[in-house]
């Protein structure tokens, strides 16, 4: 398998969770900007979107959507425990955290990195950020992990998208819970491995 991937974007959590895997991958960045990947091929080529994560899998297809790029490789690798199994109402939770993430944490991060975002976009976005964080933060304080006792692929992508946060100016510190999950994710092997790998630690 192949993760096409940026520094510290989305693409990180799926990052850690391959290396939480165990299973064999390469890693191949992509300037998104002139959609060129590190080796020069077109990335549109590879994914049609433009956009990380990617995943090229061995029969040669490329997967999208970090939720479903997590889930993949979570179901690759059953001895990881990185995921409940599918069809049980822990998966069905599961989803709702991805979905969670993706739609309410990640998408209002995006205006601070879109130079076309004007003030009153940015304005409501963290406002969006702040209501949200609060929750998680408040699910944060009766559990270690966003599923209670286990790290999984949610925590692999929420502990990605808080760490946007010190790059827009959006102190974490308001929620205790939310800064001791990053010192507890950010301190696992694999998290390190990975931020190791794309240059950012
Ligand atoms: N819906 C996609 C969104 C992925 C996404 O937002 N990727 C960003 C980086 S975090 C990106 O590649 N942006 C560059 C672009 O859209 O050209 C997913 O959930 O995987």
């Amino acid at each position: 398998m192949k993760l096409f991937y940026k520094a510290g974007a989305c693409s990180l959590a799926s990052h850690i969770a391959l290396r939480e895997s165990g299973l064999p991958f390469d890693i191949e960045a992509v300037d998104l900007q002139k959609k060129l990947t590190a080796s020069g091929a077109d990335f549109l080529q590879i994914n049609a979107k433009g956009y990380i994560p990617a995943l090229q899998l061995n029969s040669g297809e490329v997967l999208t959507e970090g939720a479903a790029i997590l889930q993949y490789i979570a179901d690759q690798t059953l001895i990881a425990r990185l995921a409940p199994v599918n069809g049980s109402i822990e998966r069905y939770r599961l989803q709702g955290w991805l979905n969670f993430i993706g739609t309410e944490l990640h998408k209002n991060f995006s205006p601070f990195f879109n130079p076309a975002a004007n003030s009153e976009w940015k304005a409501a976005a963290m406002a969006n950020l702040e209501r949200r964080l609060a929750y998680v933060a408040q699910q944060l304080e009766a559990t270690p992990y966003l599923l209670g006792d286990a790290f999984g692929i949610a925590d692999a992508y929420l502990f990605t998208v808080l760490g946007w946060a010190k790059h827009i100016d959006l102190d974490l510190g308001k929620w205790p819970a939310l800064v001791a999950y990053q010192t507890r994710v950010g301190a696992r092997a694999s998290v390190q491995a990975a931020m190791k790998a794309e240059g950012l630690i």
